[in-house]
């Protein structure tokens, strides 16, 4: 449950983040001079706007003609001109917090740590005959991080901390306090913009756009002195510190100005400060890893033994060992749920492309929400994870791109419902995005976004059961998003309904004369999301029992929609017509979406499809970024395949160096297990967790499939807490790759269906069953909060 290091980090992809979903800090652990990276996750350029583009409803119908006469290059052209409102917005760093110690850089017995478990980095090492330790936390009761540093040695810790940003700020003493003041740049144009003039800052006392305030106050025990000035605050002859620091930013709502319609960050943070340093420091500690625990502590996941030395430095034991050193397999699961916890609780913002963590006031793809995989897989571990309320932010910011949206399908398309494109951002930006012409039709003209963060919504109550949820925030934002959608298809001429303009997100396809254009009608994933969300809206309504016109209305549309073809090659058509690819390899591999994340083809339910999507998946092989490996996880689990599934686990837990280069053709981890892109990217390590999650157990199907992906190599081990659709929890041992046991928690009651991936069962127990006896198969009533008993036959 540790990351540990016997050197600190050079890097920022080799220093540790900490979070209590708002608040991030990545831990350098410098010998006499720390870096603490701080983040708040409302801290971000611009403000609301007018983001639409009327020109876009104009050129639509010529556009659809364009694209169903072949010329697909002046209809990319006109897109360009006529569809695209403005960039996103960028998610801002707030700074740094330093730390100077006067005892010079030479140590002996250097640690460095990340305590997964209990929330915490910590550094330790030793001059002389002291040793120091220094404990960093981000606390999500008291919403501050709290810096503990302590020498063995009475008297001899002395130190100055001072705070600093890359935005435009000042540091200066207020009291006992030191306090960072900034504010953001109104607008940050894309990395992949080029331009003399990336940052436009407004001026400090008419800007519109967010300001923030940082505070940092000591408190000693067992003597020392401390004082603050313009320089820094400084401590002397301590024994044992603990530094508070809190931050609050204007942010006053996604459609509210930051700058003339924002909140006081500074009575924010002091508030929240004075709350936390009142509290005796091992009580605040305390409350920290009781909160943390209850939480990380709900999972449990264990292999067998492992090949590599215990005290080898998880570098190390990534570059030497991968995937076949189970327990860093253990560590990078528990690694997504940790930084799910750390990056997303409820009320905060959801996890960006680097979660809360960014130290670049130009971050790359902004650090914003990319919708067309990144956000939604930042999500998959959530449920099956159970981490049920760390996908709240992600429900919210729905709801509230629902709104925006819908002026977006009204003005950009005359549609009813809401859409949202490419990109989004704290200010639910839904227009596509490309700075009005700047920008590629090959991503920004896809209206998908919000139909396929829908399914988030229908999968929350699929898990969590919860009617109302359902009934007043998820089904009518998904109502909304089905009536967009019967407004944005259009007849293929044939009685058939298509999408178009189409994309396949960022893949391009070839024609036979060479072109590769990006625009076309009825991508295959286009209509794979509006089926799934047409048939969870009729779920719904089921459920509801309301809306019998809208039902039949889906139903009559479904039975329409373009279905999923075959090609020549034996795999998924990408697009409506047999197509060639752009590149055989491409990390997309968006025409599978009904194997994952979507919940469409089965070996049962659907074989051929089944088979064909096999096929399209061996042909995309086993590379790709960091998220694309971690998607090819979950689809290999899918097809029940574990030792194809581990392969991709080892593709993936390769160690990256960190050169600040743009990949798009490799992946893997940085030496502090952070997704490479390259560079950073959170997705991947949200994607692995939820795909190792999938190997485990699967429940997309109406029944409960144990170890449905087990490999070969993992022939013992148990997993506590999993969680499934219909209100179950698992918790199972295997041993010799068979099941031995399994423990069902159901929630909500109903009928319980398993199917055994291995193993055979034997007995159920449990509260008003009889002793079953099934070969591959077990069905049986549940009453909430019973627990049930499954043996195995050995
Ligand atoms: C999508 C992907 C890229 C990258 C970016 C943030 O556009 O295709 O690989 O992840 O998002």
């Amino acid at each position: 449950m540790k990351l540990t290091y016997d050197i600190p980090a050079r890097l920022w992809t080799e220093a540790l983040p900490v979070g209590n979903g708002r608040l991030g800090a990545m831990v350098f652990g410098g010998v006499d001079t720390e870096r603490i990276g701080l983040n708040e996750d409302t801290l971000w350029s611009g403000g609301p706007q007018d983001w639409n583009n009327p020109l876009a409803r104009e050129a639509l119908d010529e556009i659809r003609q364009l694209v169903a006469d072949g010329r697909y290059e002046e209809a990319e052209a006109l897109s360009k001109s006529s569809m695209m409102g403005p960039y996103t917005q960028s998610y801002m760093p707030f700074g740094n917090l330093h730390l100077h110690f006067y005892h010079g850089q030479l140590t002996e017995e250097y640690e460095r740590e990340l305590d997964l478990a209990e929330g915490m980095a910590k550094v330790t090492y030793r001059i002389g005959q002291t040793v120091y330790t220094r404990e960093i936390i981000a606390s999500h009761p008291d919403q501050v991080i709290a810096v503990r540093l302590t020498a063995s040695r009475p008297g001899m810790l002395t130190f100055k901390a001072s705070l600093s940003s890359p935005l435009k700020s000042r540091q200066l003493p207020d009291r006992d306090a030191l306090v960072l003041q900034g504010y953001c740049p109104e607008d940050v144009l894309p990395n992949y913009y080029e331009t003399d003039m990336p940052l436009r800052y407004g001026q400090e006392d008419t800007t519109t756009a967010m300001r923030f305030e940082g505070r940092l106050v000591v408190r000693l025990e067992d003597g020392g002195t401390s004082k603050t000035d313009q320089d820094g605050l400084h401590v002397e002859g301590a024994t044992s510190a603990v530094l508070y620091f809190a931050a609050a930013t204007s942010y006053n709502g996604y459609d509210r100005s930051p700058g003339t319609e924002g909140r006081d960050p500074r009575e924010a943070s002091r508030n929240m400060l004075d709350a936390a340093v009142g509290k005796p420091a091992d009580e605040f500690f305390e409350a920290h890893k009781r909160d943390h625990g209850a939480l990380f502590g709900r999972m449990e996941f264990k292999l067998g033994p492992s090949p590599a030395p215990e005290e080898l430095p998880t570098n190390r034991r990534i570059a030497e060992y991968g995937a076949e050193d189970p327990h860093l397999v253990e560590l990078l699961f528990h690694y997504g749920r940790y930084l799910m916890i750390a990056s997303s609780r409820p009320g905060t913002q959801p996890a960006n492309l680097q979660g809360i963590w960014n130290q670049d006031a130009r971050p790359v793809w902004s650090s914003n929400y990319t919708l067309n995989i990144n956000a939604q897989m930042n999500y998959w571990p959530a449920e099956v994870c159970n981490l049920g309320e760390c996908h709240e932010p992600l429900l919210s910011f729905v709801g509230e791109l629902a709104e925006s949206g819908k002026k977006t399908a009204a003005v950009h398309y005359g549609a009813r419902g809401w859409t949202a494109h490419h990109n989004s951002d704290l200010w639910r930006q839904s227009a596509p995005p490309g700075d009005y012409g700047h920008g590629n039709p090959l991503w920004a003209n896809w209206p998908m976004g919000g139909v396929w963060l829908c399914q988030h919504l229908w999968e929350h109550y699929r898990f969590g059961g919860n009617r109302d949820y359902l009934r007043e925030q998820a089904y009518p934002i998904m109502k909304s998003a089905a009536l967009f959608c019967l407004d944005w298809l259009i007849d293929d001429g044939r009685g058939g309904l298509i999408t178009s303009p189409s994309t396949s997100p960022e893949h391009r396809f070839r024609l036979e004369d060479g072109r590769t254009p990006a625009l076309s009608q009825a991508s295959t994933m286009d209509m794979s999301l509006i089926r799934e969300l047409f048939s969870h809206c009729m779920q719904a309504a089921d459920e509801l029992e309301i809306d019998d016109d809208l039902k039949l209305t889906l139903q009559e549309a479904s039975s329409r929609l373009l279905p999923p073809q075959i090609g020549s090659r034996g795999g998924i058509q990408e697009w409506s017509q047999d197509y060639g690819d752009e590149d055989v390899h491409h990390r997309h591999v968006s025409h599978l979406y009904d194997i994952y994340p979507g919940n469409g083809w089965t070996p049962e339910g659907t074989p051929e499809l089944f088979a064909a999507a096999r096929n399209s998946l061996e042909r995309r092989g086993d590379g790709g970024t960091g998220w694309s490996l971690g998607w090819k996880v979950n689809l290999w689990a899918r097809f029940r395949d574990g030792n194809r599934a581990l392969g991709l686990i080892g593709n993936l837990l390769k160690l990256v160096e960190d050169d600040g280069r743009i990949d798009f053709h490799r992946g893997g981890v940085y030496a502090n297990l952070f997704d490479a892109h390259p560079p950073f990217q959170i997705d991947g390590n949200f994607g692995v967790t939820a795909g190792i999650a999938e190997m485990l157990l699967q429940s997309h199907a109406g029944e409960l499939h144990l170890l449905p992906a087990l490999p070969d190599a993992w022939k013992e081990g148990s997993v506590t807490g999993l969680c499934a659709r219909g209100g179950f929890e698992i918790s199972m041992g295997w041993r010799d790759g068979v099941l031995e046991s399994a423990r069902i928690i159901s929630r909500l009651g109903g009928r319980c269906r398993v199917r055994i991936g291995s193993g055979q069962l034997f007995t159920v127990s449990g509260k008003g069953n009889a002793p079953a006896d099934a070969a591959s198969a077990a069905e049986f009533d549940t009453e909430p909060g019973e627990v049930y008993t499954l043996i195995f036959r050995q």
